[in-house]
């Protein structure tokens, strides 16, 4: 099926008492056991809940994957991959990425004795030099947040898997639409269904997809154990979200592309970043891995001063946390998303003061660049 087919049908059929053709809400803490020990395969909602399965299977088909697990938040997701490894076991991790994943590493995990180790993934030498026996899981996001980097998942793959590493890949950025990790070889591939799966910005939630079944197992006991569970209404959310998940990511990716190519070359930009640009150091690999480049576009204006008179004088965007709803959002990365990774880390890889991340929304793009072009007059 292609994937638009699959968006709207995907591990769906109609509900099996009323024929209801959508998902209906089950609102419901617990369920009526038949007897002692009998159970229509639903016992308590924390650990089983029929809307919450049915955005589970929806997803793992759009990502070519046989299991998905829903959590309450892309975090509680990552968190949960987290949690599949013990004291001792060290985690490779791209750099760049989000600085609540950051923040989760540096000042939850490590505390339980997860050795971390940020490195540059898009560099598969660097990987070779810091990926080693000891290590358990290579966590990569690409492209990252806020930056744009792209990492080789296919590379990184091959060689983790020669000493026995777990591969994670957080999709958020790209949704299953532009981009599989799991057929490039990860064993895990997980999202903020905050973002574009949902892509309306009006719940939060993560969920994790694999193929193989005893890590699908292994996730299913930390979901119930931990209990970072979505509610039946977040995940019918997310469910609807996905059926137009196709449509929504075409027009997010023309108007990136649209606003990348007037900003190349502007006046008051000292950096941009979009995948999708010629002059983007990934854009080969891009185009080799992904079917598409996203939506979401960062630029650099040289210094606070210049990225507060932008982000002032935008009325169309919003200024806000978040990415990859229909509305456009621009946001100040060293201020807000990765505010808790250090001022030194974040200005190494570029998290400047003059950075500023747009998530381009669905509007009429001449709307959105004319709001850019009286943004950026200084
Ligand atoms: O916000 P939450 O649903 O918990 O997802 C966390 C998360 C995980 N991975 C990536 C790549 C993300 O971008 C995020 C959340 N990011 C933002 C809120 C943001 O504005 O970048």
């Amino acid at each position: 099926m292609g994937f638009s087919t699959d968006a709207v049908h995907g591990g769906q059929s109609a509900e099996p008492v009323t024929g209801a053709v959508m998902m209906p809400i089950f609102q419901t803490s617990t369920f009526k056991q038949d007897g002692l020990g009998r159970h229509r395969g639903y016992e308590y909602a924390r650990t089983q809940n029929p809307t919450r399965e049915a955005f589970e299977r929806n997803i793992a088909v759009l990502e070519g994957g046989a299991h998905g697990v829903a959590f309450a938040s892309g975090m509680s997701a990552i968190a949960a991959v987290m949690y599949l490894f013990k004291e001792g076991d060290e985690i490779v991790i791209t750099e760049n990425v989000y600085g609540g994943t950051y923040r989760l590493a540096e000042s939850v995990l490590k505390q339980y004795g997860l050795r971390f180790k940020f490195i540059d993934t898009t560099d598969i030498e660097t990987v070779k030099a810091n990926v080693t026996p000891s290590t358990k899981l290579v966590f990569i996001e690409t492209p990252t947040n806020p930056l744009l980097h792209v990492t080789d998942v296919q590379a990184v793959a091959t060689f983790s898997h020669t000493l026995n590493a777990l591969v994670a890949v957080d999709n958020t950025f790209m949704s299953p639409y532009f981009q599989n990790p799991l057929a490039l070889g990860a064993d895990i591939v997980l999202h903020s269904s905050t973002k574009y799966l949902n892509g309306h910005s009006d719940m939060v939630g993560g969920v994790v997809v694999v193929n193989d079944s005893p890590l699908a197992e292994q996730l299913r006991f930390v979901q119930n154990a931990v209990g970072a569970v979505p509610g039946p209404f977040d995940c019918y959310l997310a469910l609807r979200g996905t059926k137009t998940l196709a449509l929504r990511m075409k027009q997010h990716e023309a108007n990136a592309r649209h606003l990348a190519a007037y900003l190349r070359g502007h006046r008051a930009l000292e950096r941009l970043y979009y995948p999708g640009l010629d002059s983007h150091p990934q854009h080969e690999l891009t185009k080799k891995q992904s079917r598409g480049f996203g939506g979401i576009v960062t630029f650099d204006v040289g210094s606070l001063e210049r990225a507060k008179h932008v982000l002032e004088n935008v009325s169309l965007f919003t200024l806000a946390e978040s990415l990859g709803g229909v509305e456009s959002l621009i946001c100040h990365p060293a201020s807000m998303t990765h505010a808790s990774v250090p001022k030194e880390e974040r200005v190494r890889i570029g998290i400047t003061d003059g950075l500023i991340r747009l998530s381009v929304g669905i509007e009429d793009v001449e709307d959105l660049e004319k709001d850019l072009a009286h943004a950026l007059e200084f």
